[in-house]
């Protein structure tokens, strides 16, 4: 039963999402990446010394990381592949290497949260982390 009800909330969520614009869903996946993409930046910049190590603001930027990386699955719906998007409309095609790279991403995500609080763990995986960007960006991003 619970199961069942867990099944109609996604439907219905999926079916309320896909009646955005693409537009606004573009908008929000780009805002999203921006996102990823300053917290990661900030998290990769410790480790490499560009910037002073901080536990306090590391963990701050790994936690927002994950909750962004939980968000942007959102935005990957049909339709919404076009205009401005970067994505691959092949997302659509390969939905389950799709979904296997962003759980890889979305896993190395919360390793990094818990490993935020030391650099000498957060260094080895700010670089996995990074490592799962590329592989998704490698298959399913257009530069
Ligand atoms: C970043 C960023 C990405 C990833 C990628 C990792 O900081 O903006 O898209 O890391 O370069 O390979």
């Amino acid at each position: 039963m619970k199961k069942i009800s867990l099944i109609l909330i996604g439907i219905s969520l999926a079916l309320s999402a896909q009646a955005v614009e693409p537009k606004k869903v573009i908008g929000f996946r780009q805002g999203t990446f921006q996102v990823i993409a300053w917290n990661f930046g900030t998290l990769a910049a410790m480790a490499k010394g560009d910037i002073p190590y901080d536990k306090a603001q590391a963990e701050i930027h790994a936690n927002r990381l994950v909750m962004a990386t939980e968000m942007v699955k959102e935005s990957f719906i049909p339709g919404t592949y076009i205009g401005e998007s970067k994505a691959n409309p092949n997302i659509a095609t390969k939905e389950s290497i799709f979904n296997e790279r962003y759980t890889a991403l979305l896993e190395a995500t919360k390793l990094l949260a818990s490993a935020a609080g030391d650099l000498s763990t957060l260094k080895p995986q700010v670089g996995k982390t990074g490592g799962t960007c590329k592989a998704c960006h490698d298959d399913f991003k257009m530069d």
